[in-house]
């Protein structure tokens, strides 16, 4: 069955395997080993993570464990410690097989001890801050919504909240089940939860709402001072919760998120992900993964240990005081399924006076997935649009061009009403988008200033400069012009660049027209109304029509005044 896929009959199938699995392996059993099953499992202690009090008879103690009164497990199973699960040769059709089923290694999974060992990987700094007593700092109910999620990563995902957080700050843990149709996770899994030493609870929704929805319902539901949503394939790593709250401790309108890191959809290794990356978009509203720039580097002192303001977050894993979720404007309820949301609330708490950071000290993983393996009712395509939609209605003034420009196709889908959304951002006297470029995303692929937007047309040939999807070094193209937007829309900035979406600008190298990084801030180009010529600032040379050998480029040479060397831009400002 193709990931997306709307066919019930491929839902039907999923659905029996993982039924048969249940009859034939027994989650509970198989992952509750006998000797854990009394209760034990489940570490009250922060402090004694990953030790349970086993009877001296099962292990020999070890020196200051000994000390303690407990006996070191020395983790040694599958995955222990992160590290990369291998499949016997005798399991890796099945694992292929059950991979369709939540596009992870589900096997892996399975094999792998609900309580698994993490080391501890945060940097030095952070290991040797210090946190206020957790008395001082709110405490935070943990919303999970799922649909279809597997067992063990979402029960994982539990035990790794209790397991490593201190039990002052953790209030609850919220489950909310979107409609899931797998037996496991009926009442099962509310007997499962039940003998767990933290508040535990399942909310279900009848009906599948996306997750946007049931993150609303847990969150009414929260009783901690802050929520911290997070998706239900994660693993919290030592230390996550307390630099979160205590940002949120220091300035209730502050939005904190961990770094995610990678756990592999294969094998399950953990991976840590770089603490220097900071969350973005490009043009088609698409969420990204940038570089965090020098300023924002020497704004924290050189110290990577400081939390990093972001212009967005990922959206799965983040922190934000219980009141301010609600003043700021929750979530946009007309959003379904999935996407959208974390660029909506990034520009929305950012505009209206909160702030977005990424709190380097705290780290979770996530088990990224190359496809979605659940259902999209009603089309992917139209159920990102429509919310995607919503978020540039709202929020994004007179630059929601950039994204209609690049997918014309986008207005034929409907995205109901915003006027309760936009009322918010009137009444929460919200600043305009192009404040948020100017002061939250100066590095934005979408320029603050700009003089045309749209195809960039030959007056000779009506060819249309085209970046066929190339990278930067590679050389650019002209072709027939489509009108479809995508590949044939280039911004011509206030800083004379010729920008295409992600980072995309024209340069000539060896006289030919090639592609570079426009954060390099070379490639600047005159257009000059009288002639409608487009001249290299540098090189001072023109851009003309496709030379004799090279049909499907641009040309570039010395200005001839010719109707070759002319060109039309669309929209111009001017
Ligand atoms: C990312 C976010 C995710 C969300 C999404 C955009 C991270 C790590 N993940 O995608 O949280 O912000 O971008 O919307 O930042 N779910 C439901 N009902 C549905 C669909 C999904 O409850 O109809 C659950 C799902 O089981 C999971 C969570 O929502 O626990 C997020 O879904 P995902 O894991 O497919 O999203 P992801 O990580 O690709
Ligand atoms: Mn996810």
């Amino acid at each position: 069955c193709a990931a997306n896929s709307v066919n019930t009959n491929c839902k039907q199938e999923h659905h029996e395997e993982s039924i048969k699995q249940q009859d034939s392996g027994g989650f509970l059993g198989k992952l509750l080993p006998k000797e854990e099953s009394n209760g034990e499992i489940f570490i009250a202690d922060p402090a004694i993570k990953y030790i349970p009090k086993l009877k001296p008879k099962h292990k020999k103690p070890q020196a200051d464990a000994k000390d303690k009164g407990i006996i070191q497990r020395v983790p040694t199973g599958p995955g222990e410690m992160g590290k990369p699960v291998s499949i016997p040769l005798d399991r890796q059709a099945e694992a292929k097989e059950k991979f369709k089923i939540n596009q992870f290694n589900l096997v892996a999974s399975e094999m792998i001890s609900l309580n698994r060992s993490l080391p501890d990987y945060r940097m030095d700094a952070c290991k040797r801050k210090s946190y206020p007593p957790n008395s001082e700092l709110p405490d935070t109910s943990v919303v999970i919504v799922f649909h279809n999620e597997a067992w063990t990563t979402l029960l994982r995902t539990v035990h790794s909240i209790i397991n490593r957080s201190p039990r002052e700050l953790l209030n609850e843990i919220l489950l909310v089940d979107d409609a899931s149709e797998r037996e496991e996770l009926g009442r099962k899994l509310e007997e499962y939860i039940a003998r767990l030493p933290v508040s535990t609870r399942v909310i279900r929704s009848e009906e599948r709402t996306g997750l946007i929805r049931a993150r609303l319902k847990g969150a009414k539901e929260a009783r901690g001072k802050v929520i911290t949503f997070l998706d239900a394939h994660c693993e919290c790593t030592e230390g996550w919760l307390e630099p979160l709250l205590y940002e949120i401790h220091k300035d209730r309108t502050a939005v904190v998120c961990p770094i995610i890191d990678v756990i592999g959809d294969d094998t399950f290794e953990y991976i840590t992900g770089s603490d220097m990356t900071w969350g973005g978009f490009n043009w088609k509203l698409n969420f990204r993964w940038y570089p965090v720039p020098q300023r924002e580097l020497d704004r924290r002192g050189g110290d990577r240990s400081n939390p990093t303001k972001t212009p967005t977050m990922a959206g799965g894993l983040f922190s934000i005081d219980r009141d301010y979720f609600y003043e700021v404007g929750s979530y946009d309820e007309g959003m379904d399924i999935w996407g959208g949301e974390n660029l909506e609330m990034s520009f929305r708490v950012w505009m209206c006076g909160g702030k977005v950071y990424i709190v380097t000290c705290s780290r979770v993983g996530h088990v990224f997935r190359k496809t979605s393996p659940y259902s999209w009712p009603g089309g992917v395509a139209r159920i990102i649009n429509h919310n995607t939609q919503r978020i540039v209605e709202v929020w994004m003034d007179e630059y929601k061009d950039f994204f209609y420009k690049i997918n014309p196709g986008v207005r034929s889908t409907s995205y109901g009403d915003v006027s309760e959304r936009k009322a918010l951002r009137e009444k929460l006297h919200c600043k305009s988008f192009k404040w948020y470029l100017e002061n939250v995303y100066p590095e934005s692929q979408m320029p603050v200033e700009y003089h045309a937007l749209g195809e960039i047309r030959n007056k000779a040939t009506s060819q249309c400069i085209d970046s066929m999807g190339r990278k930067s070094g590679e050389k650019v193209g002209l072709v027939q012009c489509h009108g479809m937007g995508g590949n044939q829309v280039f911004a011509y900035s206030g800083s004379k660049q010729l920008a295409t979406d992600d980072n995309l600008c024209i340069d000539t190298s060896y006289n030919t027209p090639v592609f570079i990084r426009c954060d390099t801030g070379k490639g600047q180009w005159d257009y000059v109304k009288e002639t409608l010529e487009i001249k290299h600032v540098n090189s001072k040379q023109c851009l003309g029509a496709a030379g004799p050998n090279n049909k499907d480029a641009p040309s570039i040479g010395p200005c001839d005044g010719s109707i070759r060397q002319k060109w039309v831009l669309t929209d111009m400002k001017w």
